[in-house]
């Protein structure tokens, strides 16, 4: 009974994905359009945002990423400083991806932060991404760029740090 639920799993996923042939098979799909931030000229960092979903029963972690438009890519992560109250990104050395669950990598959050851009990335544009898991396998995708969007949740999270920075 199990081995047939797997061989229709395997079934699926090869039909909803056609490059499944090609590559060694990943145990992470990206959920939803994964996005890069677009970066004013001469700016040389900025970040990638997805929904990584663990479709295996063995937990995964994502441990590299690469792409051609940055010199040195790194996973990081948010963490409240609790001396300044203020966000701040740390490195991290891998990001866990539990066993059949989604992780979102979202600004204010987990990303993967480009460094040593060689080129400006200007939405309408898209940014080639290979990750890399802990298996060995990796998972290639094309990373649309977007302005950072003004207003909604993301803005009133901004505002609200501000609201702390203030100093007597
Ligand atoms: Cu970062």
């Amino acid at each position: 009974m199990k081995n047939l639920f797997i061989s229709l799993l395997l079934a699926s996923l090869a039909f909803a994905s056609p490059v499944f042939a090609h590559h060694a098979v990943c145990d992470v799909e990206v959920v939803g359009e994964p996005w890069v931030r677009s970066t004013p000229p001469n700016m040389k960092i900025t970040a990638g945002y997805m929904s990584l979903r663990n479709i295996s029963d063995t937990d995964r972690r994502l441990v590299a990423a690469h792409s051609p438009v940055s010199g040195r890519v790194e996973l990081h992560t948010h963490v409240h400083d609790m001396q300044t109250g203020m966000m701040q990104m740390r490195h991290v050395e891998h990001i866990d991806l539990p066993a059949g669950q989604t992780v979102a990598l979202e600004p204010g959050g987990l990303h993967i932060m480009l460094m040593d851009l060689n080129t400006d990335l200007q939405p309408g544009t898209d940014v080639p991404l290979t990750l890399e898991f802990d298996d060995g396998s990796t998972l290639e995708i094309m990373a649309p760029v977007r302005r950072m969007t003004m207003g909604g949740h993301h803005q009133g999270h901004g505002q609200h740090q501000q609201h702390n920075h203030h100093r007597h």
